[in-house]
């Protein structure tokens, strides 16, 4: 079922295979949508893994999506993409994955349901979403209490996300150090 059309904010992360071609290739998935149009894309970024940190490096960047598919439908979407691109469920939360799709904001709606939760309930708490959020919406308002995203940012200065100035399969040491990791990408693109 088609809705009015709304903005959606779309989080994409790898950290595993060849994550930028893996973004890149989601991103073209996503101008691909039916009854949306692929609005903008923040530049890609690089930090530590957050939660679980003996994995590698992710990268992360920001779309956002003017879609008339519902929050649900589009969810549906990003699950298809993930897994077009050898991303298998079920796995270890928060471990190493070839593409996560977070449907972060979807215009002003908020849904709290088994399977979907929107606004994503960890956005106000992560530097590498707000980052790039910021570069296509600094203004949005985020929950709790309805903050900008750039007031987040601010907020979470202590951690560190690093601008991807050479988009290749490998760090330079300069994005290494800015991002406080030293790790690379396993060369096997397996999920
Ligand atoms: N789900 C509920 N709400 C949403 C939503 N708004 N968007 C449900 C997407 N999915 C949503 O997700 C688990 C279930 O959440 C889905 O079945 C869906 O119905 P998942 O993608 O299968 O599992 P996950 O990603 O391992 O868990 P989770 O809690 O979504 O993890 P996060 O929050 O995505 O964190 N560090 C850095 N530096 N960069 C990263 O990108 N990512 C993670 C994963 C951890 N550390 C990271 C990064
Ligand atoms: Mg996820």
């Amino acid at each position: 079922m088609n809705h009015r059309p709304a903005r959606a904010y779309i989080g994409l992360g790898s950290n595993r295979g060849d994550p930028v071609a893996q973004l890149r290739r989601a991103l073209a998935a996503l101008g691909g949508l039916p009854a949306s149009r692929l609005q903008a894309v923040s530049p890609f970024y690089v930090s530590a893994p957050m939660g679980r940190r003996n994995q590698s490096p992710f990268i992360n960047a920001v779309a956002a999506l003017d879609t008339a598919l519902a929050p649900m439908s589009l969810l549906r979407a990003l699950q298809r993409i993930e897994a077009a691109q050898g991303r298998r469920r079920g796995r270890r939360r928060w471990g190493p994955r070839p593409l996560d799709l977070d449907l972060l904001l979807y215009g002003a709606r908020r849904m709290r349901t088994a399977r979907l939760q929107v606004p994503h309930p960890r956005l106000s708490q992560r530097a590498f979403v707000l980052r790039p959020l910021c570069d296509v919406a600094p203004g949005v308002r985020v929950p709790p209490r309805q903050r900008r995203a750039r007031a987040w940012l601010r907020r979470l200065g202590s951690q560190r996300v690093a601008a991807l100035a050479a988009p290749t399969g490998t760090l330079t040491a300069l994005e290494s150090a800015a991002a406080g990791t030293s790790a690379q990408w396993p060369q096997s693109a397996g999920p």
